[in-house]
């Protein structure tokens, strides 16, 4: 049996002989004796204290069990709890060149990326990673949405054709998925609400602190919805997620000192502004210039850069709709607006304090000979999407759905700047190793 850590630190077993297993953390040697700490396969550490002339050959990351009486003492570190040790047994000797120590470049963290995920920093956010990802799943099947998986490989882009990753599937061309959207759209007509969990690639040729080239994509799609359905599905969903992990991650988040005391402020509802309106509030901004070389200022028509979606929520605590995007900036499956023409009926989801855009959604084109134009327009090969015309021949229905970005949720959740940080083998326009 392997007892961790947290569960040893208990007055029940003071006095009792135990065991744990794990990796030396830390030595430090004396005389006498030496301080081992354990970090066990959850990152809780332990500090053991056995005599030096047993600890002769280890080494930093040496996996190890150590056996002793546990024991209270107040300058032990994490809760006042050490083992007072009489014998180790090794699984391996780790060699004695480890390359992540305390202080190191960002680059070599990347590098060793196989070995720094095993650092307590790495070890808490994967920990609230996995907890953002059951409590979405918690949330999908308490309301009624049902699961479902979709191709990665296909035939046609979603979000445009300048972010697609092409590869050779056998004598064709295929792609790798921008979003399972589409494929989404297809299954409301057989299991009514669905929503999946899928890897999305994006062949992002820029380099910023936002964008991955493969991100865990949380997608949802639902057959007779409203916009604001969807934006209730939203804030209710993203409350739900952030409500139950400060809860249920309240150590992790301290380690990280993350102060949680505004994430659980997090209810619906949401702040709201029309696309319109926030173009006439950065227009008064003189930091938004669209194009530097002639400082001309942003206009409608025009999508939100990265540093108007930061000035946007620079000083709220609430995550705000923008809503209503014009057609054109949009892509081809984006329901116009009836009563105005040219206007989607949309809505991007932006993180408070600056973080930017955390999900996208909103109605989808259901009139055939409208949504064929648009593809027209933007220049997509009709034979790839026959497929999804056809849901438009038999039985359309009004639906929409949204997209959201794991890995952005958490950069905001976690209060982390770079998004690669929010995942163990993040992969970006320069890193596919390891
Ligand atoms: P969109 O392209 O806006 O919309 O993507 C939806 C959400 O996915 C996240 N995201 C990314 N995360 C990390 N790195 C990237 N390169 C990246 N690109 C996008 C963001 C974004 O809000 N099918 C539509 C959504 C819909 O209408 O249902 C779509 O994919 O959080």
């Amino acid at each position: 049996m392997n007892i961790r850590s947290a569960e040893l630190k208990h007055d029940d077993y003071i006095g009792k002989y135990v065991s744990i297993k794990g990796w030396i953390h830390r030595i430090r040697k004396q005389k006498e004796n030496t301080f081992l700490l354990i970090r066990d396969d959850r990152g809780g550490i332990m500090q053991c204290i056995i005599d030096s002339s047993k600890t002769n050959n280890l080494t930093i990351e040496s996996s190890v069990e150590i056996f002793g009486i546990l024991q209270k003492d107040t300058r032990a570190p994490e809760g006042g709890y050490e083992i007072k040790a009489d014998e180790i047994s090794i699984f391996s000797i780790s060699k004695n060149d480890y390359p992540i120590g305390e202080y190191q470049s960002l680059d070599l963290l990347l590098d060793k990326r196989h070995l720094a995920i095993r650092t307590r920093r790495m070890i808490m956010v994967s920990k609230i990673r996995s907890s953002v990802l059951y409590f979405s799943r918690k949330w999908f099947i308490d309301n009624d949405w049902i699961e479902v998986t979709a191709p990665i490989i296909v035939k046609g882009s979603v979000e445009g054709g300048s972010t697609l990753f092409k590869i050779k599937y056998f004598d064709e061309d295929a792609y790798l998925s921008q979003s399972v959207q589409l494929y989404l759209e297809a299954m409301i007509f057989s299991l009514g609400r669905v929503w999946s969990i899928t890897p999305s690639f994006r062949a992002e040729k820029s380099r910023t602190v936002r964008h991955l080239t493969e991100f865990l994509h949380l997608e949802a799609e639902a057959p007779w919805v409203s916009l604001e359905d969807l934006i209730k599905f939203q804030e209710e969903l993203i409350s739900y997620v952030i409500q139950n992990i400060v809860k249920s991650n309240k150590q992790e988040f301290e380690f990280l000192k993350r102060n949680i005391s505004e994430l659980e402020k997090i209810s619906p509802p949401f702040d709201r502004i029309t696309y319109e309106k926030a173009i006439d509030k950065l227009r008064n901004e003189e930091l938004i210039i669209v194009d530097k070389d002639s400082s001309r200022k942003i206009e409608y028509g025009d999508d939100l850069t990265i540093d108007s979606e930061r000035i946007l929520t620079l000083n709220s605590s609430k995550p705000l709709f923008v809503i209503g995007y014009p057609l054109k900036i949009k892509p081809f499956y984006v329901k116009e607006e009836i009563s105005k023409e040219g206007l989607g009926i949309a809505a991007d989801l932006l993180a408070p304090n600056g973080f930017g855009e955390i999900t996208s959604g909103g109605l989808r084109e259901d009139d055939l000979q409208k949504l064929e134009k648009r593809m027209v327009l933007e220049g997509l090969q009709k034979s790839n999407y026959d497929w999804y015309l056809d849901l438009r021949r038999y039985g359309s229905v009004p639906h929409g759905g949204f997209g959201l970005g794991i890995e952005r949720l958490m950069r905001w959740i976690l209060n982390i700047t770079d998004i690669k940080d929010t995942l163990p083998f993040p992969r970006t326009l320069r890193r596919i190793y390891p």
